[in-house]
């Protein structure tokens, strides 16, 4: 069994991905980082950088104590290498997925959350914010676009944790649609793995854990997202 510490965002859909996709037993514990569930000690001691998603789990390779991991990237890694599945195991099949993996976390998912937060959550606009990371964040979607004219997925031809990665991240602002047009090989990719059943299984979650999903957020969610030090 493993405890999944969670909020529907898009670094906690990464992992919903993963074990829906794997079918692993897991249980849900809601993180609600608008009301600063990040920040009790209980949380603080699995995930020390108040940050969801977060697991533990239960029944470890090494059959020892329970295991905690936080930082998404961490957990698809972990998960996959508990599972034997998503991570290829030739050596360069290996290396690509990581590459891809890091690839997302450094940059498509920073750069894409400060995005968002200038052009959606900001109160002031800053045309410089913005311009930067709409550019940056369109670079990105070209580099995948690019690389997915040639394979099928981020790391050749299956599906892997690279690409759990990263999907959640694609469109993850619904007032900032991305350019597929411009991005055809995206777009295939991104419909591709919007129609698997485990990720609609991922995304069915959204609204049962937080049934206001989308809407603006509070003064309280922002004093405790926005306001931290
Ligand atoms: N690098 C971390 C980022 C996780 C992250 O930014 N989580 C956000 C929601 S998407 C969060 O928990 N924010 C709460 C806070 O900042 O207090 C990961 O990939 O796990």
């Amino acid at each position: 069994m493993i405890d999944l510490y969670y909020w529907p965002t898009p670094n906690g859909h990464k992992v919903t991905l993963l074990l829906e996709e794997a079918g692993l037993e897991y249980r849900i514990h809601p993180v609600n980082i608008g009301s600063g569930d990040q920040f009790k000690p209980e949380f603080l001691a699995i995930s020390p950088n108040n940050k969801m998603p977060a697991i533990v789990d239960h029944a470890p390779a090494d059959g020892g104590a329970p295991q905690s991991v936080f930082e998404s990237g961490a957990i698809l890694l972990y998960l996959a290498e508990k599972t034997g599945r998503f991570l290829p195991s030739d050596p360069r099949g290996r290396v690509t997925t990581l590459e891809w993996l890091f690839w997302q976390m450094a940059g498509l998912g920073p750069m894409s959350g400060q995005m968002g937060h200038f052009n959606v959550y900001a109160p002031e606009k800053i045309p410089y914010a913005i311009e930067r990371y709409d550019n940056e964040v369109r670079r990105l979607h070209g580099v995948m676009d690019k690389r997915l004219a040639q394979h099928a997925f981020l790391a050749g031809d299956a599906y892997t944790i690279a690409d759990m990665a990263s999907y959640p991240w694609i469109g993850a602002y619904d007032k900032l649609p991305v350019d597929f047009a411009a991005f055809p090989n995206l777009k295939r990719w991104h419909d591709a793995i919007a129609a698997r059943p485990a990720t609609q299984r991922a995304y069915a979650l959204r609204q049962q854990v937080n049934p206001n999903a989308g809407k603006p957020l509070s003064d309280e969610e922002r004093k405790h997202l926005f306001g931290q030090r």
